[in-house]
């Protein structure tokens, strides 16, 4: 769905509102503060190629993710919990001219102080084709990817959302996710901003926070829901808000029985990805099917193929490889054209990478990933690549393999098999958490005489304790 010709700002029309727009924690800002504030970091950066956000959980990021639109420069949101090198390697590939974050040891980027209470003039939006943001993520092999996102596939994305939720200024908005990432930056505060619903940040995901701030649309990845399902004061204290949504991972249907039985509400899936945004979300007035992710969002289509690229019938058994297209699909990937290419078919669709099944009616499940090389824990996505390389790096390891096992609370629990001399877990876990980031850490390192290999010699990960198969 191109942007409507009457399409508003990416950020939304201007509001005369007295209610915070934002909240984090205990510090708010309304609107116009925000705009002010925002008005004085768009000033300060304007011109430069792009800039890095420190995108830790604050109104900091908020106002300097907003002043980077409104200055049409691209922002690169750097996870706040990375660890040097990723952080080197975000820095470095992004070309981003100037540091939006706190003094940060191995940054030499010029720094710029941003501060909630500063009020300037904010200036008219850029063009919607602008680039807004680039978004690292990662794939099987190799360092993360940036994703270059333009501010009309966001802007899509974000309204064929309002229409599947009924998403409106009469929301609060209320989640706690980590704002450089698609669901709590894009979604969770581009999205609350474009419609004009109070976005009420509670810095962590807690189950308490989320019952105690008494919203009426609530984001979530499976990991939050399954704990505030463990939780009966915090599920019951949700029975007032009008919709509960999960995304970024599978909600198993535990956790959706739980928190019906507890809250009274059915929680709503919907499916998407760093590159193609949100593509396929159950709707707010259709009938809610446990397990299923609904249908295509308004201006996207959806398809199934084999491996070999043939058609996969959409009879709601037969699984095949998901294809999208349509106007919420990402630029290509920074500096990558290869990539980009490789991740698109022939006619124009691109690879999700997953497996699914689709109705005739056109509802979505998604079976799994295609590549066991891909883990989803807690709602991130992680390349086993990227943990095998680091823990390579470190002098007692020899040979590893890394894989994603079932876990209750994280989906998927990032497990380290490896081979070595006088291995120490601990100091393995530390080396990943401070070189990649600390959702990236195994939770666990499980010494072995040797990997499993077929007879060319390739690693069997499936033959690895619980790996899936
Ligand atoms: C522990 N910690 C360590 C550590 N051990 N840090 C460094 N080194 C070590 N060895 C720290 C962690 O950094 C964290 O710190 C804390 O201990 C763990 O806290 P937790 O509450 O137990 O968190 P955890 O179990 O790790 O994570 C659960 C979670 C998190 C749900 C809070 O996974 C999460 O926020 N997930 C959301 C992911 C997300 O938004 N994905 C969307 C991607 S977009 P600290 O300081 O942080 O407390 C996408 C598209 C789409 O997928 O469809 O949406
Ligand atoms: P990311 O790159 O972090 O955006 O992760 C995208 C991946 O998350 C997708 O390719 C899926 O594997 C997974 N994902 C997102 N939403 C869902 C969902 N509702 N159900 C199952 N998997 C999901």
């Amino acid at each position: 769905m191109p942007a409507r010709d009457d399409n508003p700002p990416l950020l939304g029309p201007d509001r005369d509102d007295d209610r915070p727009a934002v909240t984090v924690g205990d510090r708010a800002l309304r609107r116009s503060e925000l705009w002010e504030a925002a008005g004085v970091v768009a000033q300060r950066i304007a011109g430069a190629p792009a800039v890095a956000v420190h995108g830790d959980a604050s109104l900091e990021t908020v106002v300097s993710v907003v002043g980077g639109l409104l200055a049409g420069v691209p922002v690169v949101p750097v996870p706040s919990d990375s660890g040097t090198s990723e952080r080197a390697h975000v820095l470095a590939d992004s070309g981003a001219a100037l540091w939006l974050g706190p003094p940060t040891e191995g940054v030499s980027l010029e720094r710029v102080e941003v501060d909630p209470t500063a009020r300037g003039s904010a200036s008219a939006e850029p063009d919607p084709d602008a680039t807004a943001l680039i978004m690292y993520t990662s794939g099987t092999t190799g360092k993360p990817k940036g994703v270059v996102m333009s501010r009309r596939a966001i802007a899509a994305d974000l309204d064929a959302l309002a229409d599947a939720w009924s998403w409106t200024a009469g929301d609060t908005l209320v989640h706690g996710l980590p704002l450089f990432h698609v669901h709590g930056l894009v979604l969770g505060t581009l999205g609350a901003l474009r419609h004009g619903s109070p976005l009420v940040h509670t810095v962590r995901p807690r189950p308490e926070a989320y019952a105690a701030a008494g919203g009426t649309l609530y984001f979530g990845v499976p990991t939050v829901w399954s704990r505030v399902a463990d939780s009966d004061s915090a599920a019951r204290g949700l029975s007032g808000a009008r919709l509960l949504v999960s995304g970024s991972a599978g909600l198993p249907d535990r956790v959706a029985e739980k928190l019906r039985a507890l809250s009274g509400l059915s929680p709503v899936e919907r499916y998407g990805m760093t590159e193609t945004l949100i593509t396929v979300a159950a709707r707010a007035d259709a009938p809610v099917h446990t397990g299923w992710v609904g249908t295509p969002v308004a201006g996207v289509e959806s398809r199934l193929r084999t491996e070999h690229g043939d058609p996969v019938p959409h009879d709601g058994v037969t699984v095949g490889d998901l294809q999208v297209r349509g106007a919420t699909m990402f630029d290509g990937y920074l500096g990558l054209a290869e990539a980009t290419a490789a991740s698109w078919t022939d006619d124009g669709w691109f690879r999700t990478g997953d497996a699914a099944v689709i109705t005739g009616d056109g509802r979505h499940r998604i079976v799994g990933r295609i590549s066991v090389d891909l883990i989803k824990t807690g709602g991130y996505r992680v390349g086993a690549g990227e943990i095998e390389a680091a823990l390579l790096e470190h002098p007692t390891v020899r040979e590893c393999a890394v894989v994603g096992e079932p876990d209750d609370d994280l989906g998927q629990r990032i497990v380290a098999y490896v081979v070595g001399d006088d291995v120490r877990p601990a100091d393995l876990i530390a080396h990943v958490a401070g070189g990649l980031s600390a959702h990236k850490r195994p939770r666990e390192v499980r010494v072995l005489e040797s990997l499993p290999r077929n007879a060319m010699g390739k690693v069997q990960k499936t033959r690895l304790g619980n790996a899936p198969t």
